[in-house]
């Protein structure tokens, strides 16, 4: 059985980051241990949301590992809230060698979450030269590359400037999310460093946006690659679980306004697997 660590926040309410990862994780037949860097009441889109920060129980938490021998096929990280947990995330690589999946969580339409900045954006772009994959959005990668955010009307070419511009960050792959040419269709688009090869993957866009939906993707696409799938495969996994969450959630007359019905997807998510 794999065993993958993921580490994030847990937000108690949110349908995101850790409430999210645990559980798609575990379905797909992963042992997915966790450290949490931070409890919320919700996430940060609701407002006066609680937030203790446990920065200081990382190191202790994998000095224990350490002793105890444990080991990991794959480190997943997703929101992180400090310059100080990406240099633990950053040590976290050096002493559990393993496939290092970064989801550099903090931006989305153009703008930075609540409690992130540009320097911040810097800092995970030079983690991100550290990862096997990552999988910033549109907006993500232009704060990560210090350019300006594109929304819409960019071409094919433009999209393998930016992935080029990824992949010269030190990953091995590159993969841009929410790609939009304005043709009706959304998807993703991955380089290879080495080869400079893209893959693209499409479906048709469905107008409605939810948050935590980069979370389902990224834990989907965690999952797929644990089960032996290559990273096109996976990236396809993923692309279609989380298309059938939002699909669901957009039709579905009990669906919250914080985050999509992955739970519902879970057994589609399972035939993709198959
Ligand atoms: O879905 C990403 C995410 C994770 N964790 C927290 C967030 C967000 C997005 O806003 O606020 C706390």
């Amino acid at each position: 059985m794999k065993r993958i660590v993921t580490v994030q926040d847990i937000s108690c309410i949110g349908k995101c980051s850790l409430t999210v990862a645990l559980p798609i994780i575990s379905a797909m037949g992963v042992e997915c241990a966790v450290i949490p860097t931070a409890v919320l009441s919700t996430h940060t889109m609701f407002s006066g949301f609680t937030f203790r920060d446990l920065t200081e129980d990382v190191t202790p938490i994998t000095e224990h590992w350490k002793k105890e021998g444990f080991g990991f096929d794959a480190i997943y990280t997703g929101y992180l809230g400090s310059f100080e947990q990406l240099n633990l995330v950053s040590k976290l690589i050096d002493d559990f060698p393993s496939l290092v999946v970064i989801d550099p969580v903090m931006a989305d339409n153009g703008k930075l979450y609540t409690g992130f900045t540009v320097e911040f954006a810097k800092e995970m772009a030079r983690l991100c030269g550290k990862a096997d994959v990552i999988v910033p959005n549109m907006t993500e990668a232009s704060f990560m590359l210090g350019i300006d955010y594109v929304g819409s009307g960019y071409t094919e070419d433009y999209v393998k400037q930016v992935l080029k511009g990824l992949c010269d960050l030190g990953p091995k792959y590159a993969v841009l999310t929410g790609v939009d040419y304005g043709d009706g269709k959304l998807g993703v688009a991955c380089m290879e460093k080495e080869s400079g090869k893209v893959f693209t993957y499409f479906r048709d866009r469905i107008d409605r946006s939810y948050h935590g939906t980069g979370d389902v993707y990224a834990s989907s696409l965690v999952g797929a690659l644990m089960n032996g799938k290559t990273l096109e495969e996976s990236l396809k996994v993923a692309t279609d679980y989380t298309v059938a969450c939002i699909a669901r959630t957009a039709s579905s007359p009990d669906s919250v306004n914080y985050g999509v019905e992955f739970e519902k997807e879970v057994p589609y998510l399972l035939e993709l697997l198959k």
